[in-house]
């Protein structure tokens, strides 16, 4: 049956590809379609990659995208990630689609992780987690739900400096991007008082992107402390708070430490929004595995939340890739690789 309409359907569609072939033909003649595209400039951190590659220097070091080496400069995997890899082959799992909002034991388990395995949102059912592609979609999917549905002001307010992507994130889904001070270069360190001066005068309502932990680029957090004190302003101020976790575990050496700022402004009273990446702390970054967030009112408010999230994620990719989700599932339900 769906053979045969398909069969019918092929014969239609090789009688307008030639049809379009004639076209194209023609259009070669006259002028390009293309030939008002400019030369774009090369990404500021992977283009550092690209020119890595192309240098014969046999001494180069890599100093762009952040990835694991071992001693001879080569890249390397976790012992944890190719046994996990192991188990996953030994089971012949299928290659069947993913939902829409990814694989669901991953999506538990990063929550968990960012949030801790008894947190009261979870036990509530108030948090919407799907899959992103890794930390950089994580961001994408949250930054065209907010583009969408925020009731707030249409800007963002980020850290100065913050990771280069963060402002294209936000403009592609035309979000106007202003900063807050937080790296202090005359001491190295934050700029506690810079920031709070800031983040008060930030309009009531607005969206604020706060680097969980490890900020990228400087590698410089607050104190607990000072979250505390960031999280009375940001709630007095009504801001709604978008952690970018990316580097969990990396600033301490310790998931709970690195997760302090996310789980503090929960229990705050916060709803906060949170991408999470295991690019780094899993060394998997050609996966892709990574996380987004909304935590909600209330459970019914969180099943609308996920279905408009699912509804933008349909049209973008579709549904998630498997084998990264798995890796990480597979490592954090497994203590001894845990
Ligand atoms: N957010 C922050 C703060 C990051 O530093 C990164 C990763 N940066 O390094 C890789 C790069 O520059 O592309 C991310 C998000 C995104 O991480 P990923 O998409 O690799 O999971």
């Amino acid at each position: 049956m769906f053979r045969s309409s398909h069969m019918q359907w092929m014969v239609v569609h090789q009688a307008s590809k030639k049809k379009s072939r004639d076209h194209s033909v023609k259009l070669k003649n006259e002028s390009s379609w293309w030939s008002g595209v400019e030369m774009g400039p090369p990404d500021a951190i992977l283009g550092v990659t690209e020119a890595f590659k192309r240098d014969t220097n046999p001494k180069k070091i890599n100093l762009g995208v952040g990835a694991y080496r071992d001693d001879n400069g080569k890249p390397f995997v976790l012992p944890s990630v190719r046994k996990a890899e192991e188990l996953i082959v030994s089971q012949k799992l299928d290659k069947e689609y993913l939902p829409i909002s990814g694989n669901a034991e991953f999506c538990n388990e990063a929550i968990k992780l960012a949030l801790g395995d008894n947190n009261p949102v979870l036990a509530d059912g108030l948090n919407v987690t799907v899959q992103g592609i890794s930390g950089t979609g994580a961001l994408r999917i949250g930054s065209a739900f907010l583009s969408k549905f925020f009731p707030g002001p249409k800007n963002v307010w980020l850290p100065s400096p913050t990771w280069g992507n963060h402002v294209p994130i936000f403009k592609h889904v035309n979000m106007d991007v202003q900063h807050y001070r937080y790296y202090d270069p005359k001491t190295y360190g934050f700029d506690f008082a810079g920031a709070l001066e800031d983040i008060s005068k930030i309009p009531e309502g607005s969206l604020i992107m706060l680097h969980a932990c490890a900020h990228n680029p400087t590698g410089v957090d607050p104190k607990p402390e000072q979250w505390d004190e960031m999280s009375k302003v940001i709630k007095d101020k009504k801001l709604l708070p978008f952690f970018d976790m990316a580097y969990q575990g990396f600033a301490s050496g310790d998931i709970a430490k690195d997760a302090y700022a996310v789980r503090k402004f929960l229990e705050d009273g916060h709803r906060i929004c949170l991408s999470q990446s295991f690019s780094k702390n899993m060394g998997l970054y050609g996966e892709r595995a990574g996380a987004f967030s909304i935590i909600c009112q209330d459970k019914d408010e969180a099943a609308r939340v996920m279905s408009q999230v699912k509804i933008l994620i349909r049209p973008l990719y579709s549904n998630p890739p498997l084998h990264g989700s798995r890796i990480v599932a597979t490592i954090l339900t497994n203590p001894e690789l845990r």
